[in-house]
C-alpha cells in the first residue's frame, strides 16, 4: 500500500512503476489542507514586511522620508536603497549584443515601472507593515514614460536605462543566410505579415513569499523562499549581499506554483534576507495578488514582423523574422532579458524544414514591470507565428492547410534532423500526430457538432502542431552565454536500514507531482514499492547542487541523475545479495521488493533484510561492500524534443462577438511516459493557460504606463466556465538522450494552445473574410472586424476586459 492508503497500480503489462498511473503522493496532504507552504511558517519574534511602490511609471526620486511610518505603533525600521547600501541584482549574458544594467533591490533615485519598491517597512504585524508602508513620503519628478515597443523604438524615446541605445538591452541577429534577400524575392508566393501576443501574467496559486531568519551556531542567514530555483537564489542573494554562498542556506518548502515567475530571483527576496541579517530578527513577507499582477514578472509580450516565401506546392523557401520583445524595466536574475529573443530567434522555425533563414531578435526596455520565462519562453509565439504562416500559405495557393504542414515538416525516417538553425532534432512523431489529431477530429469534433446545437453561431476548427525542445543541457545552454550556464543536475540516492530510500536531487518540483515520479523511476532500479522512496529537494545545504525546475527539465535530468545513482545502489544491493546468498551478482535481479537469484524463486533476500545487514551487520560483508547503499550521479543531456498536435473547436457569436471553446483535443508524444495521469495533468493545466492566453488574459498598460490589471477582477484568468475537457492521446518514441526514454513536456500545453485557437477562430470568421494575427482575441474586436472596423480595435488598454457571460 501507498503512504496514502490507496494501492498504486503496478504498470502490470511492463512489471515497472515507469508508466503506471501512480496517484500523486502529494496529494492527500495538498487536498487536506496539510502542506506547508512558506507563508504558513512563522517564528518567535518575526516581524513582517511590506514594501512602499512607486506610484510612477518613470520619475526621479528625489527624497524618501520614513519618519512618519517609523512613528507608527509596531513599526521596528524602515529602510531605504540607501540605508541598505544600494545592493542590486546584476543578471549577466557574455556578448557583445547584450547591454548589462542592474536591478537595485530597492530603486534609489529612479523608478522604472508603477509598483517598484523604494522602501521597505517592518513590522510586528503584517498589516501594520502595510499601513506604515503607505505612510512612506517620497518627493517624485516624473519623468516621460516608455509604456511600448513602438514608444521605446521612437527615435525621441527617453532611455529607460543611460547605457541603452534605442531601449535596447539585447539585440541579435542570428542565422543570416547572405542568399536569404535573393529567395525571397523569387519566391512565387511571399507572406508578408506582422503577428503579436500580448503581456500576461504567470498567476499561480501562491504568490511570492519569503521568511529570512539568522542561525547563530552556523553563522548562517537561512532563507524560506517560494522558489523554482533553490541553488540560484542562494547566489542571488550572496552576490547582492556581499556574502559567500555557504553563508546562505534557500529552503524552498512546498511550492504553489510558479510557471516560471519563480525561476528568478526577486528583489524583495533579496531584501528580506538582507534586514534578517541585519538585525538577526526573523522576517516574513508575503505578497498579495496585487502585487503579484503589478510588481512581479510578466511575460510573453512580443512582436513578430515577418516574411516568408513558399513555392508553388506550399513548401517554404526562406524565413525572415524582426521579433521585438517587451521585456519592461529590467533583465532578471539569472537567466536575463535575453530569454525571450534569444529563444524566438533560436527555435522560431520548429518542426519545419526551413532552408533559409534569418532572425533579428531584440529584447526591448519599457516602463513596465519585468519578465521572466513564463511557461512556454516565446514558443507559444513562435508556434503560433509558423502555424499562422502555414494557413497563409494554404490559403493563398488554394492547397489545404494541413496538408502544407505535411509538405513542410520534419517527416518519418528525416530523423535526426539538423536545421538551418543549428538545431539537431531527435526522433519524433510529428507526422504521425498530425495524422492522429485529423482522424480524431473527423470522428470526435464534426459528430454531434456544436454548430447544429448553437444555430447562427460561427463554428471553426484550428490545428497547432510543433515540438517542444527540452532538457536544456549545458552543450545547448552555453550557447546562450549566461554568465551563470545552467544544464546538469545531480542527484543523491541513499538506502536506510529499513530499506526506504530518499533521493536528493537539484531540481525543485513546485506542483508538477516530482515526488511521485521520481518514486516510480526510482523504484523500479530498487525493486521497491515507490511508496518506500521519498523525495527531498530545494534545500541547498542538503540537496544536490542544481539548476531548479523549469525548461521541462526535471524528469530527464533529474530523473536521469536519479535513475543513473539508482542503478549505483541497485549494483550495490546486488553484490550483497550476491555474497549472501552465493550467487554472482550478475545473477541477482531485484523486484517486488526482493533480490533473488534469476530463476531460483526459493534464493531470496527481502530488500530490508539486506539494508538492515548493510548498515547493521557489517561484519558479514567483506570490506569492500561495508560502503552504505549511497550513490550520488549527475546527468548532462544535449536536450530532447517532445511534440505534439493540438486542435480546437470555437464557436464565435457574430452579434456580440463571443467566442467559446467546444472541443479540444492533444495527440503529444514525450517520449516514455512515466505517469500518465500526471502527464495529462501537465497538458490540460498548460492548454487551459494557453485558451486564456487566446481569448482572455492580458496585462493592461494604459498609454501613460499605469498598471490596469491589478486585482483578478480585470485580469482574466480562464475559469471552468471557458474552458472544455481535453481529450488526449499519448504516443511514445523514447528518447536516445534520456537515461529513461522519457522527454519533458511540462509546457507542451501552453505552448500549443494560443495557435489552435486562433486557427479556429479564424476557421469560423473565414466566410466573413477576416482573421486575427494577435492573441487575446477579445469579443469587441471581433464585432468590429465583423462590422469592417479596424481589426486591432481594444488592443490598447482602455476597455475594462469582460468574461463572455
Ligand atoms: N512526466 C512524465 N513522463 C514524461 C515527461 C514528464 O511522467 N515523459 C512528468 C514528470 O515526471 C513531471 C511532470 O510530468 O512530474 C513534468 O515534467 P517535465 O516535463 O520534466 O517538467 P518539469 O518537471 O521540469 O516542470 C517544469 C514545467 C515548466 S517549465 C513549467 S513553467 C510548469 C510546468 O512544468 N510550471 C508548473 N508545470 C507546472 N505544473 C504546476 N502544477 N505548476 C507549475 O508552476
Amino acid at each position: 500500500m501507498s503512504s496514502e492508503g490507496r494501492e498504486p497500480h503496478l504498470n502490470a503489462q511492463a512489471g515497472r512503476w515507469v508508466g503506471a498511473s501512480v496517484p500523486r503522493k502529494e496529494d492527500r496532504r495538498m487536498l487536506l489542507g496539510r502542506g506547508r507552504f512558506t507563508g504558513d511558517l512563522t517564528r518567535a519574534g518575526m516581524l513582517h514586511a511590506a514594501f512602499a511602490r512607486s506610484p510612477f511609471p518613470a520619475a526621479e526620486v528625489t527624497g524618501i522620508d520614513t519618519s512618519q511610518a517609523l512613528a507608527l505603533p509596531g513599526v521596528a525600521a524602515a529602510f531605504t536603497a540607501a540605508d541598505l547600501g544600494h545592493p542590486y541584482l546584476a543578471a549577466m549574458l557574455e556578448r557583445d549584443e547584450f547591454t548589462p544594467t542592474r536591478m537595485p533591490v530597492l530603486a534609489g533615485d529612479q523608478v522604472r515601472f508603477a509598483g517598484e519598491p523604494v522602501a521597505m517597512v517592518l513590522a510586528s504585524d503584517a498589516y501594520t507593515a502595510q499601513d506604515a508602508a503607505e505612510l512612506v513620503d517620497a518627493d517624485w519628478r516624473p519623468l516621460e514614460p516608455v509604456p511600448s515597443i513602438e514608444a521605446a523604438q521612437d527615435s525621441a524615446a527617453r532611455q529607460v536605462h543611460d547605457a541603452l541605445t534605442g531601449n535596447c538591452l539585447v539585440d541579435l541577429t542570428m542565422f543570416d543566410d547572405p542568399a536569404l534577400p535573393g529567395i525571397l524575392a523569387a519566391a512565387p508566393v511571399v507572406i508578408d505579415a506582422v503577428f503579436r501576443s500580448a503581456r500576461v501574467a504567470a498567476l499561480p496559486l501562491e504568490g511570492r513569499a519569503c521568511l529570512a531568519e539568522w542561525d547563530d551556531r552556523d553563522q548562517q542567514l537561512v532563507l524560506h523562499v517560494s522558489t523554482q530555483v533553490p541553488h540560484q537564489v542562494r547566489s542571488g542573494v550572496a552576490q547582492a549581499l556581499g556574502i559567500p554562498e555557504h553563508g546562505v542556506r534557500v529552503i524552498a518548502p512546498d511550492v504553489g506554483g510558479g510557471f516560471g515567475l519563480k525561476c528568478v530571483v526577486g528583489r524583495e527576496e533579496i531584501a528580506v534576507a538582507g534586514t534578517a541579517r541585519r538585525l538577526r530578527r526573523p522576517v516574513s513577507w508575503v505578497e498579495d495578488r496585487q502585487e503579484n499582477l503589478t510588481a512581479s514578472f510578466h511575460g510573453h509580450e512580443q512582436r513578430y514582423r515577418v516574411r516568408a516565401g513558399f513555392d508553388r506546392d506550399g513548401r517554404i523557401l526562406g524565413l525572415a523574422a524582426e521579433i521585438d520583445c517587451d521585456v519592461g524595466a529590467y533583465s532578471a536574475f539569472p537567466f536575463t532579458s535575453a530569454v525571450e529573443p534569444l529563444m524566438a530567434c533560436t527555435e522560431l522555425p520548429g518542426i519545419y524544414k526551413v532552408p533559409a533563414y534569418r532572425a533579428r531578435g531584440r529584447a526591448i526596455a519599457t516602463n513596465k514591470a519585468p519578465t521572466a520565462p513564463y511557461r512556454g519562453v516565446s514558443r507559444p509565439q513562435i508556434v503560433l507565428v509558423m502555424e499562422r504562416l502555414m494557413e497563409k500559405a494554404a490559403a493563398e495557393l488554394g492547397i489545404g492547410a494541413l496538408d502544407v504542414r505535411r509538405r513542410n515538416m520534419i517527416g518519418p525516417g528525416e530523423f535526426p534532423y539538423t536545421g538551418v538553425n543549428g538545431i539537431s532534432y531527435d526522433e519524433g512523431s510529428y507526422r504521425e500526430s498530425l495524422d492522429l489529431a485529423e482522424t480524431q477530429v473527423r470522428k470526435t469534433f464534426l459528430n454531434g457538432t456544436p454548430a447544429a446545437e448553437s444555430g447562427g453561431l460561427m463554428t471553426g476548427v484550428g490545428y497547432a502542431c510543433f515540438s517542444e525542445r527540452t532538457a536544456y543541457g549545458t552543450p545547448t545552454m552555453s550557447q546562450r552565454r549566461m554568465a551563470m550556464t545552467p544544464g546538469y543536475d545531480t542527484a543523491l540516492v541513499r538506502m536506510d536500514p529499513s530499506g526506504e530510500v530518499i533521493v536528493t536531487t537539484g531540481t525543485c518540483g513546485h506542483g508538477q507531482g516530482h515526488e511521485t515520479t521520481f518514486a516510480q523511476i526510482v523504484a523500479d532500479r530498487l525493486g521497491v514499492h515507490p511508496a518506500q522512496v521519498r523525495l527531498r529537494q530545494g534545500d541547498t545545504d542538503l540537496a544536490s547542487y542544481g539548476w531548479g525546475t523549469w525548461g521541462s527539465r526535471s524528469i530527464v535530468i533529474g530523473g536521469g541523475a536519479a535513475d543513473r545513482a539508482a542503478a549505483v545502489v541497485a549494483r550495490q544491493l546486488r553484490q550483497v545479495a550476491a555474497h549472501l546468498l552465493e550467487a554472482s551478482a550478475d545473477d541477482i535481479e531485484l523486484a517486488a521488493g526482493s533480490a533473488r537469484v534469476r530463476g531460483d524463486d526459493r534464493a531470496a533476500l527481502p530488500v530490508g533484510e539486506l539494508a538492515r545487514i548493510v548498515h547493521f551487520q557489517t561484519h558479514r560483508l567483506p570490506e569492500e561492500f561495508r560502503y552504505g547503499l549511497e550513490a550520488r550521479a549527475s546527468f548532462d543531456p544535449p536536450g530532447t524534443f517532445s511534440n505534439a498536435c493540438h486542435a480546437a473547436m470555437v464557436t464565435v457569436d457574430p452579434g456580440t462577438g463571443e467566442i467559446r471553446l467546444r472541443r479540444y483535443l492533444v495527440v503529444e508524444d514525450c517520449g516514455v511516459v512515466i505517469n500518465p495521469m500526471i502527464v495529462d495533468g501537465q497538458v490540460s493545466g498548460g492548454v487551459a493557460q494557453g485558451v486564456g492566453a487566446a481569448l482572455l488574459e492580458r496585462v493592461r498598460y494604459s498609454e501613460d504606463g499605469q498598471p490596469g490589471s491589478t486585482t483578478l477582477m480585470d485580469y482574466l484568468a480562464p475559469t471552468a466556465a471557458e474552458l472544455c475537457p481535453v481529450r488526449i492521446t499519448h504516443l511514445e518514441t523514447a528518447s536516445q538522450f534520456s537515461e529513461t526514454g522519457a522527454k519533458g513536456m511540462g509546457e507542451g500545453g501552453m505552448i500549443g494552445a494560443p495557435a489552435a485557437v486562433l486557427n479556429a477562430i479564424n476557421d469560423a470568421l473565414r466566410p466573413a473574410g477576416v482573421s486575427f494575427d494577435h492573441v487575446p482575441v477579445l469579443p469587441a474586436e471581433v464585432c468590429a472586424a465583423l462590422a469592417g472596423d479596424a481589426a486591432d480595435v481594444g488592443r490598447a488598454g482602455g476597455d475594462q476586459d469582460k468574461r463572455p457571460v
